[in-house]
This record gives C-alpha cells, sequence and structure tokens, in this order.
C-alpha cells in the first residue's frame, strides 16, 4: 500500500518533516482554510502541491472536500453548492490529485465522548459511551423526544451520570460533542445545534439515501470526465445519533449505495475504525466483497467495551482482526493492480505527545507508531504470499 498520512495544512503543529520521517511517501490534505461550499482555486491547490513536494512527499488524496448541509438536505439552493463541488473537482484534477474523500453524515462529522481516555500504559485514546452521549442529550442539549431514543437502563445511567458531573465536566462533554472534531466542517452551541437538528426534521433516512443518490448523479460524471474518484467516508460511530439519519454504516447500505450509481467514480473509503464500531460489520469480509470500490483505505482498530461503549486500541489491537483486513487488501491490489493509499487513522495520544497541544486522534507519535506497525504486518504478509 501507498504509505499516507493525514496533514491539516500549515497550521497542522505536526510539519511535514516529521510525516516524511515517520517514513510516509504522501500526505492526504484538505484546504481546510476555505469556507465549504466555496470553489477551491487552482491557484490555491498547486500552491499547496508546491509545498508538499518540497518537502520531499507527494499529494493525490484529498481528505475531505466537504458536501455543503444543504446538498444533504436537499435544500432549494443545492444547486448552486453541487455547480461548486464540481467545480473543485475539475481544478483538484488539474491540480494532479485523483481521489477525493467525502462523508455523508448531517451536522456532525466524527463523534468521540472522551478526548483523552487514559489506557493502562498512560496513553490517551479517543473514546465513545452511549451513556455519556445520552446524558448530553437529554440534560444539556435537552433535545425535544431525545427521551424516546434511549432504552430505560440508558436514560436512568445518563441521569446519574449528569448528576454526578460538575460544570467544567459537563461543559466538557458538550464541547467534545458539538465543538467539531479534527477535520470536521460544523461547530455549534447547545442552541444552535438544537436548531440545526430541526432542520432534518422532514429527513428521515430515506430522504437521505435520495439526497445521496442525487449527489453523486450530479458529481460523478465530472468526476469520471476529469479521472477523479470520490470515495465516501463511512459514518463515525456508524449508527444514528441525536435522531439525525445515518446512511452509510453497513454493507448493506454500501452495496445499495453502488448498485444505485454504478459510476466507476463512485468509490469507498474503506475506515476499519468506523466500520469496525458495530460488531455486525465483517471487515475483512466487506474488503473482499467491496474491494473493487476501495480507492483509499483508514486502518484503525476499536475495542468494543459492555453497553455499546468503544475506544480507539492501538493499531494491531481490539476487535478489528487488522491481519485479516490487510490480507484482503492485499488481495485486492493483486487483483486489481493498484498500490491503495492507506494512512493509519487516529493514534494514541504517547510519549512526548502528552506534554503538547495536539489535535485529538492526530498527534504524531501514535501514529507513527500504528503507521509502523502496519507497515511490518503488511511487509511480513507480502512476504509469505506468492508473487
Ligand atoms: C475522521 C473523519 O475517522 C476519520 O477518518 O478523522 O474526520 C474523516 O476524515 C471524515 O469523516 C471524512 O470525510
Ligand atoms: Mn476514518
Amino acid at each position: 500500500m501507498t504509505q499516507t498520512m493525514r496533514w491539516f495544512g500549515p497550521s497542522d503543529p505536526v510539519s511535514l518533516r516529521d510525516i516524511r520521517q515517520a517514513g510516509a511517501t504522501e500526505v492526504v490534505t484538505a484546504l481546510h482554510e476555505v469556507p465549504n461550499g466555496v470553489v477551491w482555486s487552482l491557484e490555491a491547490i498547486r500552491a499547496r502541491r508546491a509545498e508538499i513536494e518540497r518537502a520531499g512527499l507527494g499529494w493525490t488524496v484529498v481528505e475531505s472536500l466537504p458536501v455543503h448541509e444543504a446538498i444533504k438536505l436537499g435544500a432549494p439552493d443545492r444547486d448552486r453548492y453541487l455547480d461548486a463541488y464540481c467545480e473543485s473537482l475539475r481544478h483538484l484534477a488539474a491540480g494532479g490529485v485523483t481521489v477525493v474523500t467525502y462523508n455523508f453524515m448531517p451536522l456532525l462529522d466524527w463523534t468521540r465522548t472522551d478526548l483523552a481516555w487514559a489506557l493502562p500504559d498512560g496513553a490517551l485514546a479517543l473514546r465513545f459511551e452511549p451513556v455519556a452521549l445520552a446524558a448530553y442529550d437529554l440534560h444539556i442539549l435537552r433535545r425535544p423526544d431525545a427521551a424516546a431514543d434511549y432504552a430505560e437502563a440508558v436514560r436512568a445511567a445518563a441521569d446519574r451520570r449528569y448528576h454526578e458531573m460538575d460544570d467544567q465536566a459537563r461543559h466538557r462533554l458538550e464541547r467534545t460533542i458539538i465543538a467539531g472534531l479534527p477535520g470536521s466542517e460544523e461547530s455549534f452551541t447547545s442552541a444552535e445545534f438544537r436548531r440545526a437538528i430541526d432542520g432534518y426534521a422532514q429527513v428521515g433516512a430515506d430522504r437521505l439515501r435520495e439526497h445521496h443518490a442525487a449527489f453523486l448523479e450530479a458529481v460523478c460524471p465530472v468526476a469520471e470526465s476529469v479521472g477523479v474518484q470520490l470515495v465516501v467516508h463511512p459514518d463515525d460511530p456508524p449508527f444514528p445519533i441525536f435522531g439525525l439519519p445515518r446512511v452509510v454504516s453497513t454493507e448493506a447500505d454500501l452495496a445499495a449505495l453502488f448498485a444505485r450509481v454504478p459510476s466507476i467514480a463512485n468509490g469507498l473509503c474503506f475506515c476499519s475504525g468506523s466500520l469496525g464500531a458495530r460488531l455486525d460489520n465483517d471487515l475483512p469480509g466487506m474488503v473482499e466483497r467491496l474491494g473493487d470500490r476501495i480507492g483509499f483505505v483508514h486502518l484503525r482498530s476499536v475495542q468494543h467495551e459492555p453497553d455499546g461503549a468503544f475506544h480507539e486500541a492501538a493499531h494491531l489491537e481490539g476487535n478489528a482482526r487488522m491481519a485479516n483486513i490487510v490480507t484482503a487488501l492485499l488481495e485486492v491490489q493483486r487483483r486489481s493492480g493498484r498500490s491503495l493509499p492507506m494512512r493509519p487513522d487516529h493514534g494514541h495520544q504517547m510519549l512526548d505527545d502528552l506534554t503538547k497541544q495536539t489535535n485529538p486522534g492526530y498527534s504524531l507519535l501514535g501514529r507513527m507508531r500504528g503507521l509502523a506497525e502496519l507497515r511490518g504486518l503488511e511487509r511480513g504478509i507480502a512476504h509469505g504470499l506468492p508473487a
């Protein structure tokens, strides 16, 4: 696989030199400074490429070109955002990019309830805990109808949790959930978030699927004509939260999406961490069956805990069955003759990074450990395979 690392651009505390020394040959990045919905100019793309190449690295994958809420909502002004998206795709192709990542999650990008969960060895991991999410939803956000979304036992545990928390802990939980994790486009206060959720009152899963298909039908012909593959990043976590629909969570969701819009530009960012947050997703099997659609790979493993909670484990630990996933990916490469761009998705905050200001999940050392382990795993497996 082509080893990459995510870089958030010139403001990232992790430098291009760091990434190169970690052993990656490419970065995946985005023009994070351009607001969602505004066209990425060819000039800005070229300038970013020049900076990356000066550091001895390549850039073929964008993560992410965000999809405007008007498109997800199917709002009357969506056409102008679709046009802007197509224009950015043309510029990206002219600027040497071949893979463009996006997600189709309403309002929130990836969501966690704890960004600094201490592991037994003192490193910090990201964690998602349904009881904490419910405590926020029921007691801080106070979303009307929220109670109906939780089982009695979860509600009771959430009540207890909320009452045990002091104001500071409540504030921290609120910021963790809605202030926007690295790479997210949206950042809300609870009042804004409640209003934004209301905007989805008429958009259930079926309509969101329609809007997703309409998006792909509008942009795939352009992507195909300029030689770019769009890859959808799965929902994280892969189930509905805050009553908002999620439609990119399971193998069935993905198979239906590819059947509905068969264009070769309609691809998948296979994220073993996001998809792995559901135990009913058979990760190696999904690589085998959806392999032809995979254009980009995120490798990470979650450790499931009792009561539906999970945390991000070290890359080769947890529930993901990483050796089986990498074996399946190598088979996809063999059969298609491609080298898939891969990145370690998130990493623990550890060692010297514990004293630094870092982007949650995107500190250097944890990801360097992840990349080193994954590289070793890949080499070891490839060594045993017939040429
Ligand atoms: C996250 C997301 O899990 C992940 O990869 O870091 O921010 C992801 O990059 C986006 O959802 C892709 O659009
Ligand atoms: Mn991912």
